[in-house]
């Protein structure tokens, strides 16, 4: 007989309490278990977690106020099932295309599938400087690393368990995206993909996202990664991104 796969649902949440109840409402049936991880919400956040079922973690720790790689890692971490999936929790990502992902993971063998939401099919759906970003992103990607992905950026992936033993996570706010793609890619144990879902920009509250600092924290995190072995001066490269990081902040 065949032993049915446990899919988990990791959402790390600040202050989204009205689009989490949007998508809290429209998880599909194949999703055994939901984690929410709580950065020190001071809306409704937590409370709305808990009526849909949720398991609601918290943590604190945050990058110049920005936890999300700490809270999506801790998410990771606690989450029990075969499959995770990870998404934000501001109700811009699909939830409807869980089951067919779950079956192109399956059907193929895939390890890890990154959600890309370029290119668009209908009209743009995301801010044009977003979007530039992405392309931007992307761009580096494949000149530092040689790797061609369609969304660098995407906060949307799905992975089976085994890759926690493969990669390791050390990002703790933004860049937490890329590293996960990077190591995923980078892994000999992982087969990755992308798969092409449909992405709308945040309906409800606000973002905590900066997009241009985000973007020379990316870079910044793209070049110590990239260039840390040739220089051996890995040292030398964090502590320049340490500076370069709390000027920026
Ligand atoms: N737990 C936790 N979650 C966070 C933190 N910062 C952001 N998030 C969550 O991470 C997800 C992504 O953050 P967003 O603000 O949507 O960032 P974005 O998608 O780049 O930008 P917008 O959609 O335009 O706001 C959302 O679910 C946030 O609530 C944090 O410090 N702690
Ligand atoms: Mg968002």
């Amino acid at each position: 007989m065949r032993q049915k796969i446990s899919v988990s649902l990791v959402l790390p949440c600040k202050n989204e309490s009205r689009a989490l109840q949007v998508l809290l409402s429209s998880i599909p049936s194949c999703v055994n278990e939901i984690l929410v991880i709580d950065n020190g919400s001071i809306d409704r956040t937590r409370r709305i977690a808990k009526k849909y079922g949720a398991r609601v973690l918290t943590e604190l720790h945050a990058d110049n106020g920005i936890g999300y790689g700490f809270a999506m890692t801790r998410g990771i971490r606690a989450a029990k099932g075969d499959i995770i999936v990870c998404m934000d929790g501001d109700g811009s990502y699909p939830t409807f295309v869980i089951p067919s992902l779950m079956q192109t993971l399956i059907k193929y063998k895939f390890d890890f599938i990154s959600c890309n939401r370029l290119p668009f099919q209908k009209k743009r759906t995301m801010s044009l400087l977003r979007m530039s970003g992405v392309r931007l992103f992307n761009a580096f990607v494949f000149v530092l690393f040689g790797y061609r992905l369609k969304d660098a950026l995407s906060g949307m992936w799905v992975f089976r368990r085994n890759v926690l033993s493969a990669i390791s996570l050390e990002e703790g706010g933004w860049n937490l995206s890329l590293e996960i793609k990077l190591k995923a890619l980078k892994s000999p144990r992982v087969r990755f993909a992308e798969y092409h879902i449909p992405y709308k920009d945040r309906a409800f509250d606000a973002s905590k996202q900066s997009l241009l600092k985000t973007g020379a924290q990316h870079l910044l995190y793209l070049f110590a990664v990239r260039f840390k072995k040739q220089t051996q001066s890995l040292t030398f490269c964090l502590s320049f991104r340490g500076i370069l990081r709390s000027f920026l902040s």
